[in-house]
């Protein structure tokens, strides 16, 4: 039977990439938790290669070398007291399970010193629990070659094997017991489902309560393997979503916003319950991953506007990227020369907004978190507007409404909304304002219209429980 997943109304997940687990920690005390983020997804916290020569790029995190928790973002008894700080003020943590390969460079020991070679992993694998194809993949239509073969040269573990089953299961019940609560699976697309399917199982056994679980499975529609082959083992990431919108706000050929709630609708997407979105991702930001039209930091506004409308909208389990800035597409998080991770805090006190992007603490995304919150418990978009295709507007039944101008021209307009009446309270502008306080209140009259003026390329939001004071 289908695994439970959680609800769209489970919450904003954050993925603070490529951050160390000290920061992590102080990023729910001091802003997840007070801010309502419902989990943070990590980098994978497993030995992983370590490749000097390229600068310590961020992929050695996706060549595992054993599963010691000793990686770039910190120690064992780091992650240990991180995921028991964020469980503290309510957020919880998901870890980035890379289950389907190992590390293919071999030149140096890994980030917990073992010394290995390709297909051999002292205490963990040898030769034959590789699958036997050993050429990289090179055929999308077939479903063996993409599942047996090796995702850009990366050993292939053959997990149709029990040994191979139990140490993948053993990993992911170690990481359990540490509290973290759920799993992205890294290249699900790569795991034949049944096999992916038994191996959750195995865990599912022995972990009360049962992880959440959402499969990177990335599906054009033109493919042999289909998303929905994974949905009986969990949640499944939406890729379609994600480049939906973004081709909309980007102008992409003939699309805009204003046709969004069209073309989401009728799209084949993952079932809202069981999908998780995004607007950009650490692989479609760089290029990586298929690449693609997708919107990131690097657009500025377009990318709040992109994030705003992913919140606000009733689809799926939001998920916002949280970068550092780069240039190039290899290049790893701010480091010093010898490749240890420089931190937001201290002792480095980096901080936000330069080398450390940090999506997640804007002012819009954290008055969106805020707004998904209070509509959750109305799943319908009402009152849908638009004017030309770059200015858009819709409800949330008697709980939200959002106007996005996406256009370089202001916009004035009287909008109709289900919203009692009553004297609300701007989120974004609200969240602007150093004291917190409502800056700017929209009053909404007894037929529900409010008239109101939004700049260009930017956002307003209102939701029932933030009423302007009497
Ligand atoms: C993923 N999802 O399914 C990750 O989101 C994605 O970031 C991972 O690739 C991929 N699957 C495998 O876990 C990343 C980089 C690759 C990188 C790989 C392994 O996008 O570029 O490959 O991690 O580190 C690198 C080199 C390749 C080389 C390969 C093997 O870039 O040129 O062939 O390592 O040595
Ligand atoms: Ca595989």
């Amino acid at each position: 039977s289908p695994q439970e997943v959680s609800p769209p109304e489970a919450g904003v997940i954050v993925h603070l990439f490529e951050w160390t687990w000290p920061d992590i920690a102080q990023e729910c005390e001091q802003v997840l938790g007070p801010r309502g983020y419902h989990a943070v997804q990590i980098s994978p916290p497993q030995e992983h290669v370590i490749v000097p020569e390229l600068g310590f790029p961020w992929w050695q995190r996706y060549q595992p070398v054993s599963y010691q928790l000793i990686s770039r973002s910190g120690d064992r008894a780091q992650l240990a007291d991180m995921v028991q700080r964020c469980q503290a003020v309510g957020v919880d943590i998901y870890a980035d399970a890379v289950i389907n390969h190992m590390a293919a460079m071999d030149t140096e020991p890994g980030s917990a010193g073992t010394t290995f070679r390709r297909y051999d992993y002292p205490g963990l694998y040898s030769s034959e629990d590789f699958n036997r194809c050993q050429q990289p993949i090179s055929d999308y239509q077939d479903a063996d070659n993409v599942t047996q073969c090796e995702l850009v040269g990366l050993p292939d573990l053959n997990t149709a094997l029990p040994q191979v089953q139990t140490q993948l299961a053993d990993y992911l019940v170690d990481l359990a017991s540490l509290g973290i609560a759920g799993f992205r699976i890294d290249a699900a697309k790569h795991i034949r489902s049944d096999e992916l399917a038994a191996i959750l199982q195995l865990v599912r056994d022995r972990v009360e309560p049962a992880p959440f679980i959402y499969q990177e499975v990335i599906d054009p529609g033109t493919e042999a393997i289909k998303k929905h082959d994974y949905y009986e083992s969990g949640a499944v990431v939406d890729f379609e979503y994600g480049r939906l919108v973004g081709e909309a706000f980007l102008n992409v050929g003939d699309r805009s916003p204003a046709d969004l709630h069209t073309v989401l609708s009728s799209a084949d997407l993952v079932p809202s319950q069981q999908a998780v979105v995004f607007i950009d991702n650490h692989d479609k930001q760089r290029g990586h991953g298929g690449g693609g039209d997708y919107v990131t930091y690097q657009d500025g506004d377009l990318h709040t506007l992109s994030m705003v409308f992913m919140l606000a909208y009733p689809y799926g389990q939001p998920r916002i990227m949280s970068s550092y800035a780069f240039e190039t597409s290899e290049q790893g998080p701010p480091a010093t020369a010898t490749g240890r991770t420089r931190t937001v805090y201290p002792p480095d006190r980096l901080g936000c907004g330069g080398e450390w992007v940090c999506e997640h603490r804007q002012p819009a995304m954290t008055a969106m978190v805020d707004f998904r919150a209070a509509t959750q418990a109305q799943p319908m978009v009402t009152d849908w507007w638009s004017h030309g295709g770059n200015q858009i507007a819709f409800g949330r039944g008697d709980r939200g409404f959002v106007v996005i101008n996406r256009a370089s021209t202001t916009l004035t307009h009287t909008f109709q909304t289900q919203l009692p009446a009553g004297d609300y309270c701007e989120l974004m502008s609200a969240e602007i304002s150093a004291t917190g306080d409502c800056d700017r209140v929209i009053r909404v009259d007894e037929t529900g219209q409010f008239r109101t003026t939004v700049a260009a390329m930017s956002a307003i939001a209102l939701h029932h429980a933030a009423r302007a004071e009497e």
